[in-house]
């Protein structure tokens, strides 16, 4: 199976780590997804991640990619019942908060006269709120197992980090401290973005 991926996508890590996690041997291409024609054919959204099966299926969305994974692994699932609602919507403020992140870099490697302080404050206050969110949750992504809620804080936390610095952390010292421990972990090791 090829994952077409780009080692700054924080979707696209999300399911490295699915992959790793479930012990998949993935064969990872590096893409740029502004210029590459090859996305465009596999993918009319233009978007990485992109997963094509050995069959040449091809499956879109880091969500997606990460459920079928999921299905065809050996471990443990990272989608369990138990708390299935309150977990699955810990794990969309993740995902918001990494798209936020993306959105914001989006917005400053724009020439400056195209930028928008509108929508930079808008992303900026959408970040900060996911932050408290977790912050207020903390304790419940230490205990029990790997779980998607737990890959989707990390992928959110790295990317916002990586592209927009450690300020984050003053208002979340438990969240901070958990990000650190679980940073030890192979899979989020192994994927870090620096
Ligand atoms: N909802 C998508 C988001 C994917 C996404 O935004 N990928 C970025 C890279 S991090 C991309 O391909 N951007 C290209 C573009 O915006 O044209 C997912 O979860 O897979």
């Amino acid at each position: 199976m090829k994952l077409y991926t780009a080692p700054t996508s924080p979707f696209g890590r999300k399911a490295s780590i699915v992959a790793r996690e479930h012990g998949i041997e993935l064969d990872e291409e590096f893409c740029n997804p502004f210029e590459s024609e090859e996305l465009a054919r596999l993918n009319p959204l233009k978007l990485i991640p992109v997963l094509v099966l050995d069959d040449g299926a091809v499956v879109l969305e880091s969500q997606l990619i990460c459920e079928y994974l999921d299905s065809i692994g050996t471990g443990p699932t990272l989608y369990p019942e138990a708390g299935r609602w309150l977990w699955r919507t810990r794990m969309m403020i993740g995902h918001g908060l990494a798209e936020a992140s993306v959105a914001l870099r989006l917005q400053q490697v724009l020439p400056e006269a195209e930028q928008s302080e509108t929508l930079k404050d808008r992303y900026t206050g959408r970040m900060a709120r996911a932050v408290a969110a977790f912050e207020s949750q903390a304790d419940a992504l230490i205990p029990g197992a790997m779980r998607m809620d737990k890959i989707c804080a990390v992928i959110g936390l790295g990317h916002m980090e990586f592209r927009h610095g450690e300020d984050w952390r003053d208002d979340a010292p438990n969240l901070a401290a958990w990000y650190d421990d679980a940073m030890e972990r192979p899979s989020f090791a192994e994927t870090a973005m620096d």
